[in-house]
């Protein structure tokens, strides 16, 4: 497991946006939320079902018509809460899904993000790992459907892909449960701070680290105690329109509150199919 320091530009949990704003998603007697995300139909639903068991609860996410699944799970005496965000390519808000799966990451703040990649398509699926790398540290990489690569005849050495990102890096079968052992104690060693991470994404080039340094104090300026900054600079430079329009009408310190409703949720169990 990756053992160097975090990275310092990353979501610390000492932030003042804290629990208030984790976007309509309450504590309620748990003690962690762990957010999964994922590109779509890489098994998120399959490894959500294996955590928390037939018990969920759906609803929509705070003003919006998309679909949000939550369920529970207790692993050496902690209560988590888990979160399955919208299946995306990518968190650049360009869709209400990217935008829900974005703003629950990076304003949620949860206590660990785990997600989900193709082992049969492992580099198409490693955009979305990135993007989630630069919001937070507290990242596991579920690499699943290994049995699927295995019969294509691609061999994944998720040894050395854990030493290239730098996050805790798991593959599974999640169709059988396989691995999921290993992904919990990942997630725990994480949320207890037993493992560090230090995920290396690419780094920037040189005019582009000028610009995001120039910004960032100026983020931080209009918008004390914002998450991160660096991410939100990025995102600025990108032509982000939605956190432009924040910006501009000073409310980025509230973008994550305006969209922290009152937990909507209907209160149903449902069979192990209808979280996908
Ligand atoms: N062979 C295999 N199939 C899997 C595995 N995990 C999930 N699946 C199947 O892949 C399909 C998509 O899974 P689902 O959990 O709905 O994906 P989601 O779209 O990411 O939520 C379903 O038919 C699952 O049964 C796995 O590890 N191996
Ligand atoms: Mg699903």
């Amino acid at each position: 497991m990756p053992t160097t320091t975090s990275n310092p530009h990353k979501i610390s949990n000492g932030s003042t946006l804290g629990t208030q704003a984790r976007m309509g998603v309450s504590l309620d007697g748990h003690d962690k939320v762990i957010a999964l995300a994922g590109n779509p139909n890489t098994g998120k639903s399959t490894v959500f079902n294996h955590l928390t068991g037939l018990k969920q609860h759906t609803g929509n996410w705070p003003g919006k018509t998309v679909t949000r699944a939550e369920g529970s799970f207790t692993y050496n005496h902690f209560r988590y809460k888990l979160v399955d965000l919208p299946g995306t390519y990518s968190l650049l808000s360009a869709s209400t899904d990217e935008e829900v799966a974005r703003n629950f990451i990076l304003f949620g703040q949860p206590d660990c993000t785990i997600v989900v990649v193709d082992a049969t398509v492992l580099e198409r699926n490693l955009n979305l790992v990135f993007q989630v790398m630069e919001i937070t540290d507290k990242v596991v990489l579920c690499v699943n459907l290994m049995d699927e690569a295995k019969r294509k005849g691609i061999a994944i050495d998720s040894e050395q892909l854990e030493f290239d990102l730098g996050i805790p890096t798991i593959p599974t079968v999640a169709r059988v449960g396989q691995g999921i052992d290993d992904l919990l104690a990942a997630v725990a060693g994480i949320v207890h701070g037993t493992i560090q991470t230090a995920p290396k994404v690419p780094p920037p080039p040189a005019e582009l680290r000028e610009a995001i340094d120039e910004l960032v104090p100026m983020i931080e300026a209009v918008a004390p105690g914002i998450p991160n900054a660096r991410w939100i600079a990025y995102r600025l430079l990108e032509g982000d329109l939605q956190v432009r329009q924040a910006l501009l009408a000073n409310k980025l310190g509230t973008l994550a509150s305006t969209l922290s409703e009152p937990h909507r949720c209907t209160n149903h169990e449902q069979s192990m199919e209808a979280a996908s």
